[in-house]
């Protein structure tokens, strides 16, 4: 497995960095989905879950994190190409770095790319990496209330995966209010309530995802 530590790039130069990205992976035919939530949420579990439904896709990960390889090691136990990405300390990952992870990688002939951002709502909302989709992960344990907290990351993603449903017996999570709350922000979004434990719900989302890839395609 690959590791690669990277530092930020000049945030200036991000947004055209960003559109040069987007515009390699368009013409290879693979799309690349942001990942982004907090720490916990269940953003590797999700992915294993979805490399284990969706065998007839090549798809490739890149982990983000400011330590460790664990998450790198769950993806590679699975078959899947991963990468980790060492953040020196970053918060979130810019287009630059998000270029040099795909580079370490090697895209050729994948379908898509996931990039488990650095766990975190706030930061990672704030970067346009290259990615042709965000997917947020907001799990059932955080609370309905993430919303009125952290906004920017629920405006600005494609799609919500609320996870941990079978948790919802144990929490005070009020799902219809939070999807009331998120659509406030966001109304094009589509929200998917999940549990990756137990598969509930996963193949409403990855049939986004097969649906994003063939857009992507066309
Ligand atoms: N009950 C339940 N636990 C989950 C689910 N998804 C993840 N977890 C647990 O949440 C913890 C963090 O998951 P992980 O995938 O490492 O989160 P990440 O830090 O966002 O990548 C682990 O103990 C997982 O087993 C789920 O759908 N239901
Ligand atoms: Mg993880």
């Amino acid at each position: 497995m690959k590791l690669i530590k990277l530092n930020a790039t000049v945030t200036a130069s991000n947004d055209r960095d960003a559109e040069e990205l987007r515009k390699k992976l368009k013409e290879k035919g693979t799309l690349l989905i942001n990942l982004m939530s907090s720490a916990g949420s269940g953003k590797t579990t999700l992915l294993s879950r979805v490399i284990r439904d969706l065998p007839e896709l090549k798809i490739g990960v890149m982990e983000a994190d400011i330590e460790s390889e664990v998450d790198a090691q769950r993806i590679e136990a699975l078959g899947a190409k991963a990468v980790q990405v060492h953040t020196s300390g970053m918060c979130h990952m810019d287009a630059g770095m998000t270029a040099a992870a795909v580079e370490a990688i090697g895209a050729e002939d994948m379908d898509l790319l996931f990039l488990e951002n650095v766990g975190n709502l706030i930061c990672p909302a704030e970067y346009d990496t290259g990615a042709g989709k965000k997917l947020m992960i907001l799990s059932v344990p955080e609370g309905d209330d993430k919303p009125l907290k952290y906004p920017l990351m629920f405006a600005e993603s494609d799609a919500l995966a609320v996870t941990k449903i079978d948790a919802l017996p144990y929490f005070d999570f009020d799902m219809d209010k939070c999807i009331e709350r998120v659509k406030k922000l966001n109304p094009a979004i589509e929200i998917f309530p999940v549990s990756a434990k137990t598969g509930e719900g996963m193949e409403a989302l990855e049939g986004w995802i097969k649906d994003a890839l063939n857009e992507w395609r066309n």
